[in-house]
């Protein structure tokens, strides 16, 4: 479409309050067709925005950013509200290097109340938001505003818990759309449901109340009478909902691609001095037919052809990825051992998982967002003698750190971590870089980690974790494929190419094989250790590398915590007299970019290794 007659005329949310009803509704439209647009060219989260136009605009119209604080949940669904808060202009940049995030960022704008990226925090900050608020005197409201799919994540619990019955201005919008990324799972997605098959709830509890509030009182003894069988009356009509029972007021189910009637139960929230929960029903992907129809294919995008739908520009197959390798190793092993299971938080199709779900479909467990519960709940199964393997992003299994520590390692209970993501995810971000992993993992005693720089031993690593290894067992690996071909045998701890032993060079993971091809080009290079066994280290690689003089490592991790750091200090102890150089990630979070271009800039792609190398096998001439 050319142009966007009402957004483009929009400046600033007051306007935004004074469009008429037409305007609102061809707004919405625009949106649609600008958000569409824009992310068929750089990319990023469709079908949940699409599905949250109305439920953004109708927020911006009734509370009042940035004094009332909106907090998104995961935060990627909050593009309407980049479009309404100023940032249309530089949409273009949308999760470019240096250009507008895919998540609510502080940073960014006054208008993000609360960094996100992660999933179920939103009522959490909210409800500290709604304190702060309270303790400052002021009466401003902390709007939550969280999709059923995080409502599986159980901080969203602790927080109701500890907001229940406050007299605090909280109101928690429930985008309900019956989707995680994939269908969403577990008895409290069919709760929901069941609350919305209810016709014409909200109706029926508003006339309800208006007649009760006409009964009048008469007399303490009657007016107590008459005061209970309202409760009773009411509690027979409506049964309370959950939240009810939990101390929030309930407004809902309202529907979220009707303006009027989400600006009323919105407005009927905000005026309330208690906290309140909305359930909004939207539909996932809103106005774009293709990601209606599939809104797990739409929920991240890379670029697509807005007419045919279809993605990237080449008519190949996709090229082969790890996640899809992990998947299909295991999916063979499920078959041939009734043991094996696997777990997935909400993950299956980016896991890999999809294949087994199908072919074990009784040893597949999506447990929702909940990675913490996933861990322990895997570590149940191990107790029992089945063999679980929890496929789950680095950046996500951040959440399980005391799970895996005392729930699984301290009684070596036997389990399998696949650990998809690891290191530079590109243009989602810091909140979901894979970088905190190795040191999160490393200082938990008894565990092991592979990090396979190839499918081959990515097979071969997860046989050897299930049948070979004991306690807790960690597979990690990038996202995509091989980026080049690795010499690393199947399933070995490490493998030594010879080369000028003045110079040791180490590395793992998809940097070793930017490591071998580096020195494919070199007339003479050092010597060289591929890792695939990162942890613990062999003895006998610890005292070979101890007696050489200079040991340079390339590794994709922070540095504090990182394998590096560890070797030092190995090798120190053994009486290292040597010199020891280290290349990793900076110590800090590492923003959207590129994943050739981090690792560029970081020294890490087989170009920056090669200029390393030389200039190392230069200086020792
Ligand atoms: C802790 C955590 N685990 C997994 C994810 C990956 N993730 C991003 S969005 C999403 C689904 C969210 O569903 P919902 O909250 O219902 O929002 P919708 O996209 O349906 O609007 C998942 C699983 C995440 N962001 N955080």
């Amino acid at each position: 479409m050319d142009g966007y007659p009402i957004l483009d005329k929009l400046n600033g949310l007051e306007d935004l309050r004074n469009l008429s009803d037409w305007e609102l509704e061809r707004l919405c439209y625009e949106i649609r067709a600008f958000l569409i647009d824009h992310v068929s060219r750089t990319g990023g989260h469709l079908a949940s925005n699409l599905g949250a136009v109305e439920l953004t605009v109708a927020l911006h119209r009734v509370f009042h950013s940035p004094e009332d604080s909106i907090v998104w949940d995961v935060g990627h669904q909050s593009y309407t509200h980049k479009i309404l808060t100023g940032r249309k202009d530089r949409f273009d940049t949308l999760r470019q290097p240096g250009g507008l995030s895919g998540f609510p960022k502080p940073h960014e704008s006054v208008h993000d109340a609360f960094v996100a990226g992660h999933a179920s925090t939103s009522v959490s900050a909210a409800y500290g938001i709604a304190c702060a608020n309270r303790l400052a005197g002021n009466d401003h409201t902390a709007v939550a505003v969280v999709g059923d799919g995080a409502f599986t994540g159980g901080m969203i619990y602790e927080a109701i818990n500890n907001a229940g019955r406050s007299n605090t201005r909280l109101v928690i919008v429930l985008n309900h759309n019956d989707m995680s990324i994939s269908k969403n799972v577990g008895a409290f997605a069919r709760y929901l449901s069941i609350i919305r098959a209810k016709p014409g709830y909200l109706h029926l509890k508003q006339r309800v109340e208006t007649i009760l509030d006409r009964i009048p009182l008469v007399g303490p003894p009657l007016e107590q009478a008459i005061r209970s069988s309202k409760s009773v009356l009411k509690y027979i009509l409506y049964h309370n909902t959950f939240f009810e029972e939990m101390g929030l007021y309930y407004i809902g189910p309202v529907d979220g691609h009707n303006l009027k009637d989400l600006e009323h139960a919105l407005t009927q929230a905000k005026n309330l001095d208690q906290p309140s929960v909305v359930q909004v029903e939207t539909i996932k992907g809103k106005g774009y037919e293709f990601a209606e129809q599939n809104p797990p294919a739409y929920h991240g995008v890379s670029r697509f052809d807005i007419c045919t739908g279809t993605f990237g520009n080449s008519p190949a197959p996709p090229a082969p990825t790890f996640s899809g390798t992990f998947g299909a190793e295991l999916e063979k092993l499920g078959r041939a051992d009734s043991r094996i299971c696997a777990i997935t938080a909400a993950m299956k199709l980016g896991t890999g998982l999809d294949g087994f779900s199908r072919s074990c479909p009784e040893r597949f467990f999506d447990v929702g967002i909940a990675e913490e519960h996933a861990v322990t709940f895997s570590a149940g199964l191990a107790v029992k003698g089945y063999l679980p393997v929890f496929a789950v992003y680095s950046t996500f299994l951040q959440r399980s750190f005391d799970q895996v520590l005392h729930d699984a390692a301290l009684e070596k209970t036997h389990l399998v971590l696949a650990i998809d993501r690891a290191g530079i995810v590109g243009d989602d971000g810091d909140t979901h870089q894979g970088v905190f992993d190795v040191p999160m993992l490393t200082c938990i005693p008894g565990i092991t980690i592979f990090s396979p720089s190839g499918f081959d031993s990515l097979r071969a690593d997860l046989n050897r974790a299930l049948y070979q290894e004991e306690g807790v067992v960690a597979i990690r690996y990038p996202r995509g494929g091989e980026e080049a071909h690795c010499p690393l045998g199947p399933g070995e701890d490490d493998v030594w190419v010879d080369g000028d032993r003045r110079l040791t060079v180490l590395s793992y993971g998809r940097v070793a094989a930017a490591l071998w091809q580096a020195v494919e080009k070199m007339e003479r290079p050092p010597e060289q250790v591929y890792l695939n066994k990162i942890w613990p280290f062999s003895e006998e690689m610890l005292r070979v590398l101890s007696r050489r003089e200079r040991v340079l490592i390339f590794e994709e991790s922070i540095q504090s915590g990182s394998i590096s750091e560890h070797l030092l200090t190995a090798l120190n102890r053994l009486g290292f007299k040597g010199q020891f150089m280290m290349v990793t990630l900076p110590d800090g979070f590492i923003p959207q970019c590129s994943v050739p271009e981090a690792l560029d800039r970081f020294g890490l792609s087989a170009g920056a290794i090669e200029r390393r190398l030389r200039q190392e096998m230069e200086g020792l001439q």
